[in-house]
């Protein structure tokens, strides 16, 4: 569909205003909110994500991409809240210390809440600690980690350990995706659930919560 390519090309330029407009025009005919999300804003950036891979396009260049992304996604974001229902659980969420990818970790929260969740949204380098207040302060019943990078992905385990020394591992789960996670390194670090993606993500929370 054209439109949805003109969004992912104009995201790619980093043209966030164009961007905007687009994802504006795509709502009001009638596209389903996660068609747009989908085929326009995310292929956009992983076409901008292989380009960076290969040296075809640098730091700037994926910078004004991510801002157009995060342009349009917010216009979707009450769309996908309005289609929850009720706060069915608490959560916190951030991206690890020392790590400033943000794009993954706002998708998660966006759809989230598109499922009734209350997300706390801790930003980013977020140390442990941090994780452990909104859980004691907020009553959080799952602790969301996102990491981006090889390097930062251990600071997941120091989030878990963290849990264990402030007493409180059995009363929260904690939940790890981005791209370097997997299944076998949450297991290993002793988190209690992996999903390699956003909505999947939510689906478990929601589960999650729910047996909590
Ligand atoms: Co960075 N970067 N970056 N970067 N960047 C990657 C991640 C990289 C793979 C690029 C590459 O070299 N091929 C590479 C990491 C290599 C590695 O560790 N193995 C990399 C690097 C090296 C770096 C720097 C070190 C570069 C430098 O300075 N030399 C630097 C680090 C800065 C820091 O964090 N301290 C850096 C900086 C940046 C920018 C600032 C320029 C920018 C971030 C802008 C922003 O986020 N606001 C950026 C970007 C955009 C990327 C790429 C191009 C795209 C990442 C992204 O947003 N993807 C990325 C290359 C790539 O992915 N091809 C790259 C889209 C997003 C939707 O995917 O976050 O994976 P993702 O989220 C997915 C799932 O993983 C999942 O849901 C989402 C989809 O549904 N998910 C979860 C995420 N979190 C979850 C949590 C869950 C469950 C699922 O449960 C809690």
């Amino acid at each position: 569909m054209s439109i949805l390519n003109d969004i992912s090309e104009n995201l790619q330029k980093g043209k966030a205003k164009v961007v905007k407009e687009l994802v504006q025009q795509a709502i009001d005919e009638g596209l389903p909110v996660k068609q747009i999300l989908e085929e326009g804003l995310l292929s956009g950036m992983s076409i901008i994500g292989e380009k960076f891979k290969n040296n075809e396009v640098f730091v700037p260049e994926v910078l004004v991409a991510a801002r157009a992304m995060n342009m349009g996604a917010a216009l979707l974001k009450p769309l996908l809240a309005d289609a929850g229902v009720a706060a069915t659980g608490k959560v916190c969420i951030g991206t690890v210390k020392g790590d400033l990818h943000d794009i993954g970790k706002n998708l998660v929260k966006m759809m989230m809440e598109g499922k009734g969740l209350e997300v706390v949204d801790l930003g980013t380098d977020v140390p442990p600690e941090k994780h452990i207040d909104a859980v004691k302060n907020e009553g959080c019943q799952i602790i969301c980690c996102s990491a981006l990078l090889t390097t930062t992905m251990g600071v997941m385990e120091d989030v878990v350990k963290a849990a264990e020394a402030a007493g409180i591992r059995d009363k929260v789960k904690i939940m790890v995706g981005g791209a370097p996670v997997t299944e076998a390194f949450c297991k290993q670090i002793g988190a209690d659930k992996y999903t390699s993606d956003a909505a999947s993500a939510a689906d478990a929370a929601v589960e999650l919560c729910a047996a909590s």
